[in-house]
């Protein structure tokens, strides 16, 4: 009975062990959450303002959570296969604002797709892309952005950005 028992349970702790390298290739492909990452994430949608204050988080952003894994569960959220975020899809979220003029946004420093489309910021756009060396698309289409375009995005033009 003893033997039994013994036998059974390694068969348990193997399938457990075969089960989590088998059955969970995601985690390879799309790369787990840095938690770096994370909090720059959570830092800038704290720092956000959106059109109705009394309905909240708007549905999208409400999945970025402290607990769950930013490049499986979050909307919007892109990333490479070592968890650096890469593409951010913020279109159409009801964003008036950012209370530090997006200083968190141009942290994520790896990003190399951004769509602010479809919001109403009714600032001046931010300077900071210069330091997004890698960002090749920019989508502020009806983003409700006023005043001069800074000369970073300037330089993204030139990279064929919209
Ligand atoms: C930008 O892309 C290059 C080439 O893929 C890479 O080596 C570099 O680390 C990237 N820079 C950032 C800040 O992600
Ligand atoms: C945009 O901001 C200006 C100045 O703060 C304000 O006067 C104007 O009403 C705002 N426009 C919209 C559409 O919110
Ligand atoms: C930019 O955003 C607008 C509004 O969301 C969308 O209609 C358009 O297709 C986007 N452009 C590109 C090049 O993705
Ligand atoms: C509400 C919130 O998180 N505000 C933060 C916005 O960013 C500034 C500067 O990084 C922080 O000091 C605030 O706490």
């Amino acid at each position: 009975m003893m033997r039994f028992n013994v036998m059974f349970s390694s068969c348990v702790i193997i399938y457990v062990l075969c089960f989590l390298l088998v059955c969970s290739p995601s985690w390879a492909v799309e790369g787990q959450c840095l938690d770096e990452q994370r909090h720059l994430l959570l830092h800038f949608k704290h720092n956000l303002s959106f059109y109705s204050s009394e309905s909240g988080v708007p549905e999208g952003l409400s999945t970025w959570d402290l607990n769950t894994d930013c490049c499986r569960s979050w909307e919007g959220v892109e990333c490479n296969q070592i968890g650096e975020v890469i593409g951010l899809d913020l279109s159409d979220n009801s964003i008036v604002g950012s209370a530090d003029g997006l200083a968190s946004l141009f942290q994520l420093s790896h990003l190399q797709r951004l769509d602010l489309s479809d919001n109403n910021f009714n600032s001046t756009i931010a300077s900071g892309f210069d330091r997004l060396p890698n960002l090749t698309h920019l989508n502020l289409s009806n983003s409700d952005f006023v005043g001069q375009i800074p000369i970073g995005i300037s330089r993204l033009e030139r990279q064929g950005a919209e």
